[in-house]
């Protein structure tokens, strides 16, 4: 399997340029359900030790059934299939540009969740138009184990998020281990409790927010992604959430800049328009650098062939 990383503003993404699974005909999303039924074991083997690790996200090249597209694209992680991904995107872009695949210009990809628009800078940098963002459930209270009750706001960005306004935990870089128990335990009293995105979806992504530390930036995040990493970056999709929730408190207006720094200091710009249906078409602009180019190879016999799960 031939694969370029790439990591964006710190969190890294595994394009699969060759070698995986053929998933036939369809659409984006017909061909993501197919590989989570036909190809369980593809994630793991792809993106967990002994040849990555857990906090690495996956890019998988399929044909695009719309022809308004240059690609399709199916996101992951060790645990499954992303809906949409921003930091992977923006990864994507910049390592089909390393390989001369696309010039600086605007480019569109068919993902599962809708056609996103990739403007593509200089060689480093891009801006995602992505899909329509929306706030699901404002101020909604969980009990939390050990943490006590905390509120926050569901709201999907391309994946469901759950935001919390004023982390329980200082957003201090040391901290985060204690950051990553809290978040977790969130993520599973939300389960348990039964509370979800619309359709009985599960609420896989939690994002705590607090005070910048940066002097140019509007705000810092934790996020917590299902497969229990965090995210480095300041989480694309999560970025998307936080925006509908701006938009619709009356915080951020159309047009204007809103900075989201991450729980390592990097930033992501982000703006938004007026979307069709009551929500924000958010626009994330960050930065991504190719790390490696690489063959990945499955010896028949290597015990940890599907990487090391246990
Ligand atoms: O950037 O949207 C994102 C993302 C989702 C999970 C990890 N990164």
């Amino acid at each position: 399997m031939r694969v370029i990383d790439t990591h964006t503003e710190g969190e890294p993404t595994r394009v699969i340029l060759e070698g995986g699974p053929d998933l036939g005909q369809g659409s984006v999303a017909q061909l993501a359900q197919r590989l989570a039924e036909q190809h369980p074991d593809f994630y793991t083997a792809t993106l967990l030790e002994p040849r990555g690790h857990d906090a690495m996200v996956g890019a998988l090249l399929v044909p695009n059934s719309r022809s308004d597209c240059c690609t399709g694209v199916i996101y992951f992680n060790p645990v499954g299939n992303l809906g949409m991904c921003g930091h992977a995107t923006l990864g994507t872009v910049v390592a089909l540009a390393h390989l001369g695949q696309l010039q600086p210009g605007t480019h569109r990809f068919e993902t599962p969740v809708g056609v996103v628009e990739v403007e593509l800078h200089d060689a480093n940098t891009a801006s995602v138009r992505n899909i329509e963002s929306y706030r699901y459930r404002k101020n909604v209270a969980v009990e939390v184990p050990d943490v006590g009750n905390v509120t926050g706001d569901i709201a999907w960005g391309g994946n469901w998020f759950f935001l919390v306004k004023d982390s329980p935990v200082p957003l201090e870089f040391e901290r985060i281990d204690d950051l990553t128990r809290v978040a977790l335990r969130i993520k599973n009293a939300l389960k348990q409790q039964g509370i979800t995105g619309q359709d009985g979806a599960e609420v896989d992504h939690v994002e705590l927010f607090g005070p910048p530390h940066r002097s140019d930036t509007d705000s810092r995040n934790f996020v917590l992604c299902p497969g229990g990493a965090y995210d480095r970056s300041p989480c694309g999709t999560g970025c998307s959430a936080k925006l509908a929730c701006l938009a619709e408190d009356g915080l951020l207006k159309p047009d204007t800049t809103w900075i989201q720094e991450s729980i390592i200091n990097s930033i992501y710009t982000l703006s938004y328009k007026t979307g069709d249906k009551g929500g924000v078409i958010p626009t994330i602009t960050g930065s991504a650098y190719v790390t490696a180019i690489t063959e990945l190879i499955f010896h028949a016999k290597d015990p940890y062939r599907y990487g090391i799960t246990a």
